[in-house]
């Protein structure tokens, strides 16, 4: 039988047989010199010092000491995968990009998954934004889509983000924590920022909390402009929308993955491409005509703020499907060099303060992280076509420019590389009208930092809300500083009086302070009384005050591909029972992974036998998506590894995931503790199968469930 464990063992084999990529070879130094002992060192005798003379021993030591390259000060921890993009609608209308043409162009990408606060070995599970960027090949260069999975940011100018992150990083005087934002210096700063109100909302959500890089969405927050051939610009905003929908995983859940395989993403990413699962997204764009740039109740500059999906839908353009994984982690995924400006012609940026910012940020980071200038030339930050131009020299230039050539005009290489201009294709920036004075100012026009936050916490289900609030108490319960914690509530009873009400009452705050501004010397100098108090909306405002496609619930029945279902069997097991259970699951696209209380075969009521991949011990029901009880009857099995499985059961149940018995394992069923709160506490009307509890069923029942990934009405009946 082919068990997950066993294709990934036959995997670990066939990979390390393909990467002796010098097959057959001897081992060289760097200058090729063939290595006589690569074990010992050159020794003064068997017993005697290390000599000097050992340039073998010192070359290889000295590469070793260097090997670490500075992390990304934001983003550090992340994961890659190869793919391609293939274009659906042609977008000629809008813009010249070569590769939004024709319907059917297909162009390589590479893509990094990442989160942002914490440092390059962190777990994946923090409560965080994640980057989402993509590296679009095009035959007219390189274009870096840099997004994230949430559509607005914290700060509307980028002066503020060295700011911003000081504030999420550890502590200065202490380090700590690590990937949190749930402590004193983040939220201080958050408490006198009103405009990161609607960023936080969103973070406070389990969108900060996804189930997988495969399940989230991504947006390039900014307003970008299309350029078509006429020169006419249209403003545009991207969004990835996943195919296996947008999931997220419970708070108490995240916590523990992260103690128990704080790589969960990295690895869900990385097996999913092994299987054959390859992570699918659409690309969709909004569109606004240029004349449209001041319908709006905000303005499109402004990147804390969305356009609803109602008022602007999305049209969907495309479709990446990301096929391969990385050959080397290094190479590929750390060493890849995102920037928002690379751009390629047809597409351009807006003057939004943040994107303007970052426009030189992200070149000056690659230089101190890849050790200057010449980053394009490592192999994954390479356009497939060839680069022509004058730059030369540098830190670790590969290129072996010929001639006497580096400047321009010259006559001495015949003019070459010549200039394209616009007509041969040269990037044209879109020609925009500028006539301004030269100010230190934040337009009026971004003043309003409450209406979107509220538009977003109003567009949540029950549920969600739920959530939100959980994740403030548990936030603000880390803040050490009654002062900030009242700030913030008082923020929030400008977004939601009863979500701020139920945070204070949570932190046993007897009432919230409505906030005096200016506050005190730290009252940021820009901030104006006014960015505190919500705005009223414009009079002729068509602003939605409801927006579904906000909450990740609509989204919740979906293929069940490559989700994982703990199948627990013991000794005695009904083997037609498994074989159909396993056949009925695969046949949707699941991954059955045998579980028991010891590793090795177990045997069915007619002695034949299976191989289990995990135990109790080296699994975890928050690795899953869901558990289906097959049991068996196993006389030997003892109390301990019955109460680790019934364990296993009950913290499924806890976060809310399908739970399924055959017939053997209804046993365990009534040992648990399940059958007695849902009938104690769901009312006479709740079915089981209602709650995602599937007793003595067919499988197919459980197996449908799976595609609503999780039944949370349990936590709004109090059931956990
Ligand atoms: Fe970034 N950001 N950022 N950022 N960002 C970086 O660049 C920066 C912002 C985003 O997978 C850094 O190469 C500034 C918004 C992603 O390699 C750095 C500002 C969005 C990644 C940097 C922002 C992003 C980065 C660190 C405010 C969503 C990971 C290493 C003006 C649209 C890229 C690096 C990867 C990485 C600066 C704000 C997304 C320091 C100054 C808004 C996905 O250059």
């Amino acid at each position: 039988m082919d068990t997950p464990n066993k294709k990934e063992n036959e995997k670990t084999r066939q990979l390390s047989e393909e990467s002796t990529y010098s097959k057959g070879e001897f081992m060289t130094s760097n200058q090729g010199v063939r290595i006589v002992d690569d074990q010992n060192s050159l020794k003064a005798g068997p017993r005697g010092g290390t000599l000097m003379d050992d340039f073998h021993f010192r070359e290889k030591m000295t590469h070793f000491d260097h090997e670490r390259i500075p992390e990304r000060v934001v983003h550090a921890r992340g994961s890659g995968a190869h793919g391609h993009f293939e274009l659906i609608e042609s977008m000629a209308e809008f813009t010249t990009a070569s590769f939004l043409q024709e319907p059917g162009t297909s162009v390589p990408v590479f893509v990094r998954f990442s989160t942002v606060g914490g440092s390059k070995g962190s777990t994946d599970l923090a409560r965080d934004v994640r980057g989402f960027s993509t590296k679009f090949y095009t035959q007219e260069g390189n274009y870096d889509l840099v997004g994230n999975n949430i559509p607005v940011f914290f700060i509307q100018d980028a002066m503020k983000f060295p700011d911003l992150v000081h504030s999420l990083k550890p502590e200065s005087d202490n380090g700590i924590p690590q990937a949190s934002s749930a402590h004193d210096t983040f939220w201080d700063l958050i408490s006198l920022m009103p405009e990161s109100m609607h960023m936080i909302m969103w973070l406070m959500s389990d969108r900060a909390l996804p189930r997988s890089y495969r399940m989230m969405e991504g947006f390039g927050v900014h307003t970008f402009r299309f350029i078509n051939k006429d020169g006419k610009s249209t403003f545009v905003k991207f969004h990835w929308k996943p195919v296996l929908g947008a999931h997220s995983v419970a708070w108490d859940e995240a916590q523990k993955i992260s103690g128990k395989d704080s790589d969960f993403h990295r690895r869900d990413l990385w097996n999913a491409i092994e299987d054959g699962n390859y992570p699918e997204f659409h690309l969709g764009v909004q569109l606004v005509p240029e004349e449209d740039e001041h319908k709006f109740d905000f303005d499109l500059l402004d990147p804390t703020k969305l356009i609803p999906e109602e008022e602007v839908p999305v049209k969907i353009i495309g479709k990446m499907t990301l096929t391969e994984n990385p050959k080397n982690f290094f190479a590929e995924t750390e060493q890849v060099a995102f920037h928002p400006g690379h751009l390629v012609p047809g597409i351009d940026f807006t003057n939004d303060p943040l994107l303007q910012g970052r426009l030189f940020s992200y070149t000056d980071t690659q230089l101190i992280r890849l050790g200057g200038p010449n980053f394009h030339e490592i192999p994954i930050n390479q356009p497939v076509i060839p680069i022509h131009n004058n730059q030369r020299d540098g830190f670790s230039r590969r290129q072996i420019p010929m001639g006497k050539g580096g400047y321009h005009p010259n006559t001495m290489a015949a003019g070459c590389p010549f200039q394209a201009g616009q007509q041969n294709g040269g990037f044209t920036h879109y020609a925009e009208r500028i006539d301004a004075h030269k100010v230190r100012e934040r337009s009026p026009s971004f003043r309003d930092h409450f209406s979107q936050a509220k538009l977003f916490y109003n567009s949540q289900s029950e549920y969600e809300k739920g959530h939100i609030l959980a994740a403030f108490l548990f936030e603000l319960g880390k803040v050490t500083y009654l002062e900030i914690r009242e700030r913030i509530t008082g923020l929030l009873l400008k977004v939601d009086k009863e979500l701020a009400e139920k945070v204070a009452e949570g932190l046993g705050m007897p009432h919230i302070p409505e906030p005096e501004y200016p506050l005190n010397h730290s009252f940021p100098a820009d901030a104006d009384p006014a960015d505190y108090q919500p705005k009223s909306p414009k009079s002729n405002s068509k602003s939605v005050k409801f927006s579904p496609a906000l909450s990740m619930k609509p989204m919740d029945q979906n293929p069940i591909t490559s989700r994982k279902i703990a199948l627990l069997v013991s000794n005695g097991f009904d083997q037609t029972a498994l074989d159909n259970f396993k056949k009925a699951v695969m046949e949707k696209g699941g991954k059955p992974v045998l579980i028991s209380s010891r590793q090795g075969d177990i045997s069915d009521t007619n002695g034949g036998k299976v191989r289990v991949n995990e135990t109790f011990k080296t699994s975890s029901s928050v690795l899953f998506d869901a558990v289906y009880v097959l049991g068996g009857e196993d006389s030997e099995y003892t109390q301990a590894a019955i109460s680790e499985e019934i364990e296993f059961i009950e913290e499924a149940f806890k976060h809310c995931k399908p739970i399924g018995f055959s017939k053997k394992g209804t046993e365990l069923f009534a040992s648990s503790r399940i059958g007695v709160t849902i009938k104690e506490n769901a009312g006479p009307h709740a079915t089981f199968s209602d709650l995602g509890v599937f007793t003595d069923s067919n499988p197919l029942e459980f197996i449908k469930a799976l595609g609503k990934h999780r039944f949370w009405e349990r936590e709004a009946m109090g059931l956990v």
